[in-house]
């Protein structure tokens, strides 16, 4: 760690100001550049300690940057992890208010809920889709509260990895019933087409990107707790929402799940 206490609950305090009243701001390693994975994690840590203490329920986790659409868009080259808390999910069909976001861009992913905890180090694809549910559609919504997404990837985990809301929905299956890695999934923006690929997109399987979240969480001595929901990271690159826009997640065997932006 190279960033004391006070610094570390200011940052934290100042990034969920901007997600709260919709601010973007330049990246935090402007002013910090000395700012280590350590730090950048702590401030996600702290951000997640504000919203508990106003009385959020953590719902899961998420991963981001897990495919090489993702990675090529933003110009990164590793995952990084992040939490869900209640106040970002919404139902199914719902209308998100563009205005109390700042850029929102919609990502197509495979959501897990898992019946037994997960614990790393050493947690793998096969632990994964034993400790699995059952896995859904999901259309994750990413904020960045960094000005024109321009970021570093410090700067993003403090950030919460973009996280603003999600939905999940479609049909439930079990792991077992469904190949995750040649499953098809369309992204439709207003009855178009706009995003395709497959789940091995994500890391060659998407129960690879859980297992790298339960061993990340697993260094930290933290383990992923039965009943989590975790998004397991963007499928294709994100893509730009604004109001008015209707977007339709469709995955091959699971149904679909769709959002409005007014
Ligand atoms: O869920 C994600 O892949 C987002 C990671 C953060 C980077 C971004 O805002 O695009
Ligand atoms: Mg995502």
């Amino acid at each position: 760690m190279t960033l004391d206490q006070p610094t570390l609950e200011r940052l934290a305090e100042h990034l969920e100001t901007c997600q709260l009243q919709a601010q973007d701001t330049p990246k935090i390693t402007d002013d910090h550049p000395e700012m280590d994975w350590e730090d950048a994690y702590a401030v996600q840590d702290l951000i997640l300690a504000r919203k508990r203490a106003r009385g959020a329920r953590i719902v899961g986790y998420k991963c981001g940057l897990t495919s090489h659409a993702k990675m090529k868009q933003m110009g990164v080259e590793e995952p990084v992890f992040g939490f869900l808390v209640d106040e970002y999910a919404v139902s199914e069909g719902a209308s998100i208010r563009c205005d109390a976001l700042i850029h929102p861009k919609v990502e197509p992913e495979i959501a897990f809920v898992l019946k037994h905890e997960l614990a790393g180090p050493g947690c793998h694809v096969g632990a994964v889709l034993a400790a699995t549910d059952f896995v859904l559609p999901g259309i994750e919504v990413i904020d960045s509260r960094y000005r024109d997404f321009k970021f570093d990837l410090k700067s993003v985990i403090a950030d919460n990895t973009s996280a603003a809301r999600f939905v999940v929905g479609g049909q439930a299956c079990a792991p077992q019933a469904i190949d995750l890695r040649t499953c098809g999934v369309v992204l439709e923006k207003n009855g178009l087409p706009v995003a395709l690929g497959a789940g091995a997109a994500v890391l060659g399987h998407p129960a690879a990107a859980v297992a790298a979240l339960a061993n990340h969480l697993g260094r930290r001595g933290q383990k992923i707790p039965a009943g989590a929901l975790i998004l397991s990271g963007g499928v294709t690159e994100a893509v730009a929402v604004a109001p008015g826009d209707h977007v339709c997640l469709r995955i091959q065997d699971m149904g679909h799940v769709s959002l409005r932006f007014v």
